[in-house]
């Protein structure tokens, strides 16, 4: 199928600066999807995985992602390129190592996808990817992500507001925290049935109902233009900017409205290590390492490329109000 390019920018909204930004973000685009194809072609570079079955997906959905206008962040942060975001992952249910995601994750089965509504809302149900995502409007937003170990990585998503999703399913007054889950079955997620596993599988996390009706709280379908690769929690995953990595929970096929603060898997696991809120925080180090810094992405042995981390990862105009009066070294 052709997959008509999107018409990216308004000529109305433009300024020379943001044409030159643009066009060089596009570039970017770009060059991502051609590292996609060298990757999944003959020629592919040594060392690097070739992500088998990386962002393949429904035409649909190609061409609904390949029509993301971009939201308009003022995110000046280089992106990282496309082979370093999706070869270097957390997703335990493949393995440990940041490699294991992309070399073994092709077991998962993405398409078709259900996700299940559930809890203290006026509608729940069983809803088909496709039908959820004819109801919302796909954006294209850059934003960093930095992972609790203290690395982080700069990565156009596409995707949708979650708010815009769960208004849909009108939520009770006892709704006050959004519950998620991802899949549960070791036929697609082979680390589930290690006996080996840290995790009590499926993987779970949640927020407190205004966090997940922020604007800036996405659901990604895609990142460079492309349907999210497995690795990085195909079809459907949570970005939560703000906080640690591992509250953006990857494959999800639950979503519950819920009156009580769910379990959230690392919590459970080691409650005095990851919080619930789990914001990032360069004040509130990590009992075993420091969190004023972080690895940015790419990185090497000669350019570690060490960056100062940032309050709420440097959304504090966006959220800060939200845990006003709490106390974060408390509530980490
Ligand atoms: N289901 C599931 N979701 C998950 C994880 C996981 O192991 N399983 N890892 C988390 C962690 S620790 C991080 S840092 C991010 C990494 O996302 P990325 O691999 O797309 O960069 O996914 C999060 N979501
Ligand atoms: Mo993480």
């Amino acid at each position: 199928m052709f997959i008509k390019p999107s018409n990216r920018i308004r000529e109305s909204e433009i300024t020379p600066e943001s044409v030159y930004r643009e066009r060089r973000r596009f570039m970017q685009l770009t060059l991502g999807a051609g590292a996609l194809a060298a990757a999944s072609g003959a020629g592919a570079k040594p060392g690097f995985v070739a992500d088998a079955g990386a962002a393949v997906g429904p035409d649909w959905l190609k061409q609904k992602i390949a029509d993301a206008e971009p939201y308009g962040e003022k995110v000046t942060d280089k992106l990282t390129p496309y082979e370093h975001v999706t070869s270097y992952n957390n997703f335990y249910e493949f393995g440990y190592d940041k490699s294991d995601p992309a070399k073994h994750s092709g077991t998962l089965q993405p398409h078709p996808w259900k996700v299940e509504i559930a809890g203290h809302a006026e509608k729940t149900g069983a809803f088909n990817l496709e039908d959820l995502l004819a109801k919302v409007t796909l954006r294209e937003r850059v934003y960093r992500l930095r992972c609790v170990e203290a690395w982080s990585m700069v990565i156009p998503w596409v995707g949708f507001e979650l708010g815009e999703l769960l208004k849909q399913f009108k939520p009770t007054s006892r709704a006050k925290y959004v519950a998620f889950t991802t899949l549960l079955d070791s036929k697609q997620m082979p680390e589930q049935a290690s006996r080996f596993s840290t995790i009590d599988w499926p993987y779970r996390e949640g927020l407190r109902i205004d966090e997940a009706m922020n604007p800036l709280t996405l659901l990604a379908v895609g990142l460079y233009g492309k349907p999210l690769p497995n690795q990085n929690g195909a079809p459907l995953r949570l970005v939560v900017p703000w906080k640690y990595g591992f509250k953006s929970i990857k494959s999800i096929v639950k979503i519950e409205f819920t009156e009580k603060q769910p379990g959230t898997s690392w919590n459970v696991r080691a409650p005095n290590e990851y919080g619930f809120y789990a914001n990032v925080n360069p004040e509130v180090d990590h009992p075993r390492w420091s969190q004023a810094s972080e690895r940015r992405l790419p990185s090497g042995l000669f350019s570690p490329n060490i960056i100062d981390t940032q309050m709420f990862n440097g959304y504090a105009d966006e959220v800060a109000h939200l845990y006003k009066g709490m106390d974060l070294r408390k509530h980490y």
